[in-house]
C-alpha cells in the first residue's frame, strides 16, 4: 500500500450516474482533484485496467496516490477522516459520531436497496429483508430531517452527501418528493455552493458527453 500522506486524488466519473456523490464530496473538501470523465459508451469502465482498482467496474472511483477507493460510503468516510479539517466528519470520540455512520450505511444499505424495490416492484417481507420496506425508510428519513438542518443538526457532514445524493437522484426519477420535510431538505442542501460547484461539473460534463439517442 502507497503512503497517502500526500494527496494525488483523481477521480473516475461519468455524467448523470452516481458520481455526481464523490463530485460534490470533494467539492465540499475543498481538496484539489483531477477529474477522469468519460461516458459508459466508452466502456473505460469495463476494461482491465479499471476492473482491477474496482472489480465492480462502476462509477464513481476515486484513486488516491495509488490506492483506489471505491463505493460511495467509503469514500465518503474515509475523504471526510483524512481531510478532517474540512469539518465533514465528527471526531472518532464524537457522540455524533454513531448517527454520523448510521446515516452513511443508511445511504448504502437501506436506501439503495427500497428504491431498486419501489422501481421494479418487488415483493419482500418488511420484516425480513435488510432495509424494511420503501414506506418504512421514507418514514424514518422525513422524521430525522424535520428535526434539524441537517441530519446531525447544526452540523453539515459527508453523510448529508451520502443520503442528499440518493435524494437528489430520487427527485429526478420521481419517487422523492418535492415538497415537505424531504423537499426541503433537498432544497438547503442544493443552495450549497459546493453543491453548486458540482452541479455546474456533471452539467459540463453531461454537454461534452450527451445521452445517446434512443
Ligand atoms: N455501490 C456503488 C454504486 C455505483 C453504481 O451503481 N454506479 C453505476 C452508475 S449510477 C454504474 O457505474 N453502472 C455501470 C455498470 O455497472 O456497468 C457505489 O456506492 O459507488
Amino acid at each position: 500500500m502507497s503512503d497517502t500522506s500526500s494527496s494525488d486524488i483523481t477521480l473516475y466519473y461519468a455524467p448523470r450516474t452516481r458520481s455526481f456523490a464523490a463530485l460534490w464530496l470533494l467539492e465540499e473538501l475543498g481538496v484539489p482533484y483531477q477529474l477522469e470523465s468519460f461516458d459508459f459508451a466508452s466502456g473505460r469502465h469495463k476494461q482491465a485496467d479499471y476492473l482491477a482498482l474496482n472489480p465492480m467496474g462502476k462509477v464513481p472511483l476515486v484513486i488516491e496516490g495509488e490506492t483506489p477507493v471505491p463505493e460511495i460510503g467509503a469514500m465518503a468516510i474515509y475523504f471526510a477522516d483524512r481531510f478532517g479539517e474540512a469539518g465533514l466528519a465528527p471526531s472518532l470520540t464524537s457522540t455524533a459520531r454513531p448517527a454520523y455512520l448510521r446515516w452513511m450505511f443508511f445511504a448504502s444499505a437501506i436506501m439503495e436497496p427500497a428504491y431498486a424495490q419501489k422501481l421494479f416492484d418487488w415483493e419482500a417481507s418488511a420484516a425480513t429483508v435488510a432495509w424494511g420496506s420503501f414506506e418504512q425508510m421514507m418514514e424514518v428519513l422525513t422524521e430525522a430531517v424535520a428535526k434539524g438542518e441537517w441530519l446531525l443538526g447544526d452540523q453539515f457532514s459527508a453523510a448529508d452527501v451520502a443520503v442528499g445524493n440518493n435524494l437528489f437522484f430520487g427527485q429526478m426519477i420521481g419517487i422523492i418528493p418535492q415538497d415537505g420535510p424531504l423537499g426541503d431538505y433537498v432544497a438547503r442542501f442544493k443552495a450549497r455552493a459546493a453543491f453548486q460547484r458540482a452541479e455546474a461539473i456533471e452539467m459540463r460534463e453531461g454537454e461534452r458527453f450527451p445521452m445517446a439517442a434512443e
